[in-house]
C-alpha cells in the first residue's frame, strides 16, 4: 500500500512579514494550490491514504474560504483516503459535512484498518501528552502506523520516543516541526517528521516537501521536494575581498545557480578591510528583479587594524604590541595569534570558532 504523510501545511496564514505585502495573495494561493497538487498527486500514483499529520490550518478558526478549499479538495478526491490529526494551530477546527473519505482522530487513540495496515492517532493535548504512550496497544503482526503532532523531547508535554519502542509501531509520522527529519524508535520502526508543503518566510529554508511510504517494501520511506517555490538562506563570506565591488562580485556569483522563483535571504559574512556601507543596498538593487523575493543582510565586520590598535591605549593594543614583539615559533601564523587573541579579548571567540 502507497501513503503519503504531510503536516503542517497551515492554509490560511496570513504570512504578514514573510514576504512583501503586495505578494501574500498570490503566495496564499499558492499554498492553497500545493495542497490540491498533492490530492491529485496521490491519486494519479495509485496512493490510497494522505496522512495528514496536524496544523492543516494556520488558525483555530481558519478563513472560511480556506475550510472550504480544503474540504472540496477532499471531496474531489474520493479514491483517496484523508487521515486528519488536529494540531495546535487548528485545534478548533470544526467541520459540519461528513466527508466518506476524511477521517478523523480524538482525545483517545483511535485506529483505522487497511488490510494489514493499521493507522492509530490520537490528538495529543497541549499539556502532559507523554502519558499517550502508556495506552497504545499494537498488535506486532500488523503494519502499524502511529499519527501524532508535536514536538520530540524529555518533558511530560512532549513526544518522548523511547515510550513507543517495542511497540511494534513501523512508522511514526509526525507533525509540528516544519522541516523533513527521521530517526529510529527501536531496530523495527522510524519516526518521521515530513515537514511543512511550503516554507512561508526566512525561518522556514530549505527543500520542502512531503513522505512518501510503501508498506510492501519493509514500509520504506521517501522524502519528495514538492514545493511550489523554496525559501532559501544564503550566507557569503566575503573575508577574502579586495573592495566592495569585488565583495558584491562573489555574492553575485554565489547566487548564480538559484532558482529565480525562489525566495532567497542573501547574508554577507566575515571580516573584511574596507567599508562596507551601501554594499546590501548595491546587491539588492542588482538582484530584486532576478528573484520571486530577495532579502540582503550585512553581517559582515571590519577586520582590526592591528597598526592603529598598536598605538591604542587599551588591553587590545597592549596584547597586539605585546604579540608583535614576542618570539614565536616559525611555524606560528602571528597574525592568526593576534585575531584569535583579540577574538578573545571583544568576548567573541567561541562566536569565531564555531565559523572556522
Ligand atoms: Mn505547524
Amino acid at each position: 500500500m502507497k501513503i503519503i504523510h504531510t503536516a503542517d501545511l497551515h492554509l490560511g496564514s496570513p504570512l504578514g512579514g514573510a514576504i512583501p505585502a503586495e505578494k501574500i495573495p498570490e503566495r496564499r494561493s499558492e499554498l492553497l494550490g500545493t495542497f490540491i497538487r498533492l490530492c491529485d498527486y496521490a491519486d494519479a500514483n495509485g496512493y490510497e491514504l494522505v496522512l495528514l499529520a496536524g496544523d492543516v490550518f494556520d488558525g483555530d478558526l481558519p478563513p472560511r474560504d480556506d475550510k472550504e478549499f480544503f474540504y472540496s479538495a477532499i471531496k474531489k478526491h474520493p479514491n483517496v483516503k484523508f487521515l486528519y490529526l488536529k494540531g495546535n494551530h487548528d485545534s478548533m477546527t470544526s467541520y459540519t459535512e461528513d466527508i466518506p473519505n476524511l477521517l478523523t482522530f480524538g482525545p483517545e487513540w483511535g485506529c483505522y484498518r487497511f488490510g494489514d495496515v493499521c493507522v492509530y492517532g490520537i490528538e495529543l493535548p497541549e499539556t502532559g501528552g507523554r502519558a499517550a504512550a502508556q495506552t497504545l496497544s499494537c498488535n506486532p503482526d500488523e503494519i502499524n502506523i502511529v499519527m501524532l503532532h508535536g514536538q520530540i523531547g524529555g518533558t511530560q508535554d512532549d513526544i518522548a520516543v523511547k515510550d513507543y519502542a517495542g511497540k511494534g509501531i513501523d512508522y511514526m509520522a509526525l507533525g509540528h516541526v516544519h522541516g523533513y527529519s527521521c530517526g529510529d524508535i527501536d531496530s523495527r520502526g522510524k519516526y518521521v517528521y515530513s515537514g511543512c508543503l511550503e516554507g512561508r518566510g526566512f525561518d522556514e529554508p530549505g527543500e520542502k516537501g512531503f513522505v512518501e511510504i510503501d508498506t510492501d517494501f519493509g514500509v520504506g520511506h521517501r522524502f519528495r521536494p514538492f514545493a511550489s517555490r523554496t525559501v532559501r538562506l544564503c550566507e557569503v563570506d566575503i573575508s577574502e575581498a579586495k573592495d566592495k565591488p569585488d565583495a558584491l562580485g562573489m555574492a553575485l556569483a554565489a547566487l548564480e545557480n538559484i532558482p529565480g522563483k525562489d525566495m532567497v535571504r542573501l547574508v554577507l559574512k566575515g571580516e573584511v578591510g574596507f567599508d562596507t556601507a551601501g554594499l546590501a543596498l548595491a546587491a539588492l538593487t542588482r538582484l530584486k528583479n532576478s528573484f520571486y523575493h530577495i532579502s540582503v543582510k550585512d553581517r559582515s565586520k571590519t577586520k582590526p587594524d592591528i597598526e592603529n590598535l598598536s598605538k591604542e591605549e587599551s588591553l587590545a593594543g597592549e596584547f597586539v604590541r605585546l604579540a608583535m614583539e614576542s618570539d614565536m615559533p616559525e611555524n606560528c601564523d602571528r597574525g592568526r595569534v593576534i585575531t584569535i587573541g583579540l577574538k578573545a579579548i571583544s568576548g567573541e571567540l567561541s562566536e569565531y570558532r564555531k565559523e572556522r
